[in-house]
């Protein structure tokens, strides 16, 4: 009983959120890069307003980010001193092709993520890293439209070739794009998606994504060609969806929000487009551009795991009701949770469901590479910081997943928490809306000196991983 003796436990980063640096040792400039703070985020974040540079005026939070390129090895040997069994971050793609379609890989940036790995392995921790977090190099964008354009896939096809070759040795779980079902969400953001006015958005969407999920199959089947020992995951934006109420046009809209997220790990996981969705495009009026030999790479390498974050649950109703804020996802609110500082409903016997959900759909073994709490810290006059609220989110969840995995046979690889270290929201951009069990002193407008401190949860949850899960007092 318990969690498997290799279970992974850590924390999990993604490049622009942390890494700054965005144009040193010649790295290019990204989507991520030019989402501003404040008002204007969210235009742009959708691809509604096109900034594909930086004005004069906006702050940039990822410029400097928590300065992980320079902080890494204080950073990791925090994240060693709380017994981290991996660590879960991403590749700025802007860092390795630094425009996206050169021929060469840019040398700098390649001795950058060897480092971070060789500094990892060092301590005994395993890198599990996300090939694209939502990043997409900027002249992609303004030279290809992005993922709407079919070459996209041979880009990616070489970065992924560089890197599994380049780390063949040093990393083995890889995840091919963060919470892939964003591209629906938060366009621009996403993937560096832009719309053309009166365009069918939807259209548009799911052909990039089209492209997304045969990048996705290819780098699964190189990344297996180069070394069989490699593992690869695709990664969700989960969140089982409730009826409001057992009105059945309640229960049928949740199935439906259910199946619209679930339709990326239909393809990735089983190899197929579902038949739902070949109706739903007939419905919208989407036609897929595809070419032969598609359908046989999907089939042909469905991924080994299934990865996804998770922060709360979602509720539907076939009326309008009252919504919440959640991980972007519009959601009707549930009057049964309780809410976060910044409105993100808490259910942590949700993540016991969706575990549930996804296991009896794919068979396959699941990994939860996000779940955390963001709420603002406050630093005592003796410098501690007592961040009990977040001790008891994670406790909570962490007991659901040991249910889901004791009483329900459902196969968990590993869990590691958003984030181990304070960083930039991606939503907000804020800094005050802090994850981690280190604490970083920096405000939301990027004033601070930088300095790490541990908070209460740092302690915890290296019992928490020294117990391997069974010590969660
Ligand atoms: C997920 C993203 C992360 C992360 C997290 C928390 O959607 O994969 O990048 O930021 O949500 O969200 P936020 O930072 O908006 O609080």
């Amino acid at each position: 009983m318990g969690f498997r003796q290799d279970f992974l436990w850590g924390g999990a980063t993604a490049a622009n959120q942390c890494e700054g640096a965005y144009n040193l040792d010649g790295r290019g400039l990204a989507n991520v890069d030019v989402v501003p703070f404040g008002s204007r985020r969210f235009p742009v974040m959708l691809g509604d307003e096109k900034m594909l540079d930086f004005e004069d005026g906006l702050f940039y939070p990822a410029k400097q980010a928590i300065d992980f390129y320079h902080h890494y090895k204080e950073d990791i040997a925090l994240f060693a001193a709380m017994g981290f069994k991996t660590y879960r971050m991403s590749i700025a793609w802007s860092r390795i092709y630094p425009l996206g379609d050169e021929l060469e890989p840019n040398e700098a940036g390649l001795v950058f993520y060897e480092n971070v790995f060789k500094e990892l392995r060092s301590y005994g921790i395993e890198p599990l890293v996300t090939i694209t977090h939502f990043d997409c190099p900027i002249h992609l964008t303004t030279k290809y439209g992005s993922w709407r354009s079919r070459e996209m896939i041979g880009f990616y096809e070489r970065l992924c070739r560089t890197l599994f070759t380049r780390y063949k040795d040093l990393v083995h779980y890889w995840l091919t794009f963060n919470e892939i079902n964003m591209m629906l969400h938060l366009p621009f953001m996403g993937g560096g998606l832009l719309f053309e006015t009166g365009e069918n958005k939807k259209q548009v969407q799911y052909q990039a994504l089209h492209h997304q999920l045969i990048a996705s199959a290819l780098a699964t089947k190189i990344a297996h060609e180069i070394n069989p020992e490699n593992k690869v995951g695709c990664m969700l934006a989960a969140g089982c969806v409730y009826a409001l109420t057992s009105k059945p046009e309640d229960v049928w809209e949740a199935h439906m929000k259910n199946r619209e997220n679930y339709f990326f790990t239909d393809v990735q996981s089983r190899g197929y487009y579902p038949s739902y969705a070949t109706k739903m495009f007939e419905r919208e009026g989407i036609k897929l551009a595809m070419e032969p030999g598609d359908e046989s790479l999907l089939a042909a390498h469905p991924v080994d795991f299934v990865s996804f974050s998770y922060y709360s649950s979602r509720c539907a109703s076939a009326e309008g009701a009252e919504q919440t804020e959640g991980n972007v996802f519009a959601s009707v609110k549930n009057p049964y949770l309780e809410s976060s500082e910044w409105g993100w409903q808490i259910d942590a016997l949700g993540l016991r469901t969706t575990l549930n959900q996804l296991y009896e759909r794919y068979q396959k073994p699941l990994f939860i590479v996000e779940n955390g709490l963001g709420a603002s810290d406050t630093v005592e006059s003796d410098g501690s910081i007592n961040d009990d609220y977040r001790i008891d989110y994670l406790r909570q969840h962490i007991r659901q997943m040991k249910l889901a995995v004791d009483l329900d046979g459902v196969e968990l690889l590993g869990y590691t928490t958003w984030a181990p270290i304070d960083l930039v929201s991606a939503s907000t951009g804020e800094m005050k809306k802090r994850y981690g069990f280190i604490y970083v002193d920096q405000d939301n407008a990027g004033h601070g000196t930088l300095k790490r401190s541990k908070k209460k949860s740092f302690a915890w949850y290296k019992k928490v991983i020294a117990s391997n899960g069974e010590d969660l007092d």
